[in-house]
């Protein structure tokens, strides 16, 4: 590949003569040329700017200057292009050429850019200073013998289009082959990982200043190893790319990155929206007992009547049942996932009960083998437009962090109906385990319930 630089700066340039840029020229893959734009003055001052028209602060670069300098560039004969041969059939092909002007309105360069430019057989950079370039030269070179890229580096105002060419020099000259010694380094992008930042890497020594590698690093578990490394991708990019977030292909995020990017605030399914997770204030009680009322049915067991759920939702999900609760957070914590729009819609819940001999239901007590004293996790439930989303895994975890926060107990259990599968995959999943079972009634009729716990401190997401 060619390179062509116009400036009135050639000393800028001295940098592609170092390291990769510089080895791939002394190899040949590479050719840059790096050009005077005052060669192409016709003045005794080699004048290259002059005021604007219809005024303005500053100087502007004046087009006929550039136009003698960048017609010569363009059209300076360029060796064949490596292992192609001409086309036999059909118009004579020339070499494509582009034009590549930095500026702070350009289009923000980006790796696809990048990757497209690979593939000229010339790029000409034409750097401006002052105020920039008269408009007229891109707009001249625009035709068909000619690509024009007009290209920013992104929101900020540079002095002049140098530092600008010398990103696109590094980004592109990278990918044209054989630069780079190891083609694996030059990014590990599959599909998957495709619009994520990259996760953080670590080195010798173990221990730095205090602070260690993170122990999963250190252990050959491959497949544990890759996950770590996706939740710490997904947790970066929720925080610092919401951008890159909004774009991300849904269909290939699993049910545990929409756990960690729920957890982190984002909420990609069924559709984007952020979401707050926190703890529900007093003046809540309604809007959670309309919430309790609409998802309980959900998880009922099949056999139940209509009249046993309402009932039970009578007895403990109503509004006057959850202010008592929500006026005692020593005992009784309330969790909440509201939508951050304009809804301000609240679309799961948890409820977890923490202290004294009766927090946990009798019958799990004598049923199962938990400790006293176990935080009992008494409801986890998320609105069925929302089910498949990611939120309840990211409640579910923070109920555990909030009763580990407490410091009050050392295990979490809960009763899952024997016959819901997917909650129990859900719940072994956030590192739950059976400890027996417990029957009650509901009714006339006899439920059976698995018994899980968690001990809070193994098990950190
Ligand atoms: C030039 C300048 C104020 C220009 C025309 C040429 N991302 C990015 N930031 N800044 C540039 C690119 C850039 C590129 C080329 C340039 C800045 N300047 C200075 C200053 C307004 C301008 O508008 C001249």
């Amino acid at each position: 590949m060619r390179i062509d630089v116009v400036t009135i700066f050639p000393s800028y340039f001295a940098a592609l003569d170092l390291s990769l840029m510089g080895r791939a020229q002394a190899q040949g893959l590479l050719s840059v040329g790096v050009h005077d734009l005052r060669e192409w003055t016709d003045d005794r001052h080699r004048t290259v700017d002059d005021t604007p028209y219809g005024g303005g602060a500053g100087m502007v670069m004046r087009p006929d200057v550039w136009g003698r300098a960048l017609d010569e560039v363009l059209t300076a004969p360029l060796p064949p292009r490596e292992g192609t041969e001409p086309p036999s059939s059909g118009p004579p092909q020339g070499p494509r050429r582009v034009l590549a002007l930095p500026t702070p309105s350009g289009t923000p360069l980006t790796q696809r850019m990048a990757e497209d430019l690979a593939g000229a057989d010339q790029i000409v950079l034409a750097c401006g200073r002052y105020e920039g370039i008269d408009q007229r030269v891109a707009d001249h070179y625009r035709s068909e013998e000619h690509e024009v890229v007009e290209f920013s580096l992104g929101d900020y105002v540079l002095n002049g289009g140098e530092v600008a060419a010398l990103v696109l020099i590094e980004a592109v000259g990278r990918l044209v082959e054989g630069v780079v010694g190891n083609p694996e380094s030059l990014v590990e992008e599959s599909y998957s990982t495709e619009g994520l930042l990259e996760y953080p890497a670590y080195t010798k020594p173990r221990s730095w200043r205090g602070m260690e590698v993170p122990e999963i690093l250190l252990g050959g578990n491959h497949a544990a190893i890759a996950r770590w490394r996706r939740d710490r991708s997904l947790v970066r990019t929720a925080h610092r790319r919401p951008d890159l977030v909004a774009r991300l292909h849904t269909s290939h995020l699993d049910i545990q990155d929409r756990e960690v990017l729920a957890s982190a605030g984002r909420v990609v399914r069924p559709r984007r929206a952020e979401v707050l997770i926190r703890q529900a204030r007093e003046g809540e009680a309604r809007a959670v007992s309309e919430l309790a009322r609409a998802t309980f049915p959900l998880a009922c067991p099949a056999f139940l009547t209509e009249a046993d759920i309402e009932a039970f939702a009578e007895d403990h999900l109503s509004e006057s049942e959850f202010a008592r609760m929500l006026a005692d957070p020593d005992d009784h914590r309330v969790l909440v996932a509201q939508l951050k729009d304009g809804s301000q819609e609240l679309i799961g819940y948890t409820l977890t009960i923490l202290g004294g001999p009766d927090a946990m239901p009798a019958e799990m007590v004598r049923r199962g083998r938990l400790e006293l004293g176990a935080a009992y996790l008494s409801k986890c439930y998320v609105s069925s437009d929302w089910h498949g989303s990611g939120v309840a895994g990211a409640l579910l975890e923070r109920a555990v962090a909030d009763v580990a926060a407490r410091g009050r107990n050392s295990q979490v259990a809960l009763g899952t109906n024997i016959a819901n599968k997917r909650a129990r995959n859900f719940y072994r999943r956030h590192g739950f385990s059976l400890a027996g079972r417990r029957t009650f009634m509901v009714g006339e009729v006899a439920n059976i319930d698995d018994v899980l716990v968690r001990n809070i401190t193994v098990h950190q997401p």
